[in-house]
């Protein structure tokens, strides 16, 4: 009869499994491969262009003007300029965007910077949990560090092979695909890494702290 401790359970490869999944846990996030059926998040239908969506000023920012202040509960405080930003490591993604005004589109094909190399490069302190993404045209959003930090989140150039065009927030914008486009903030101007969260533009004006598009997070209460 095997002589097992009652206090200590048995290791396995699950276990080893779910101690690894805690330990990486503060890079969790909910996004999970879908099958194509479930590729269309509900309340949303297909769209075949690129609609815009804003505040209505659309900030005229050149690359040469343009910097990106990163700061907060970082290890290495940076502002980036064009050089930098380019000459960070580069990644292509293609991916679905969803926004909360109920259209969605398919197959965007991205080139820029994705977070976690930017994380790599300022260093996040073991505290910080929470990013808020600032704009050029006054425009804040939050997000827990788990999502801003998802494997294909990031800091977008380029478009189909295009630069971003100003409409749409270039020359630099936030892409989050398995959010509400609300939080891909455009034009991007400042990240603050923070310990405590803070809701931003719309998160005070009755949009959902989170906005995850597969359970409906569209609106706060
Ligand atoms: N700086 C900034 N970013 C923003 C917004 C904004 O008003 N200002 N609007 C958000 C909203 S509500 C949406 S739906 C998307 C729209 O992005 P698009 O115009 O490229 O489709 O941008 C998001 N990012
Ligand atoms: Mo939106």
């Amino acid at each position: 009869m095997a002589d097992t401790p009652d206090d200590t359970p048995p290791e396995s490869k699950l276990t080893r499994t779910k101690q690894e999944w805690a330990r990486l846990g503060r890079f969790l996030t909910g996004r999970q491969e879908r099958p194509e059926s479930d590729r269309l998040p509900p309340g949303q239908h297909l769209v075949k262009n690129w609609p815009v969506l804003d505040l209505g000023l659309q900030p005229d920012v050149s690359a040469e003007r343009w910097r990106l202040q990163i700061n907060g509960a970082v290890e290495e405080p940076q502002i980036w300029d064009w050089a930098r930003f380019q000459s960070q490591p580069q990644t292509e993604e293609t991916t679905d965007m969803h926004c909360v005004t109920t259209w969605s589109r398919y197959d965007n094909r991205w080139a820029g910077v994705s977070t976690r190399d930017l994380m790599a490069a300022v260093r996040p302190r073991e505290d910080a949990a929470f990013v808020v993404l600032g704009s050029y045209d006054g425009y804040t959003t939050n997000l827990p560090l788990s999502d801003f930090a998802a494997p294909d989140a990031m800091l977008v150039h380029s478009w189909e092979g295009r630069p971003i065009t100003k409409e749409h927030g270039g020359p630099v914008r936030l892409l989050v695909p398995h959010l509400y486009l609300w939080k891909s903030a455009k034009w991007l101007r400042s990240i603050e890494f923070r310990t405590a969260d803070q809701p931003g533009y719309w998160e005070v004006r009755g949009y959902h702290n989170r906005g995850d598009p597969w359970t409906e997070e569209r609106y706060s209460d």
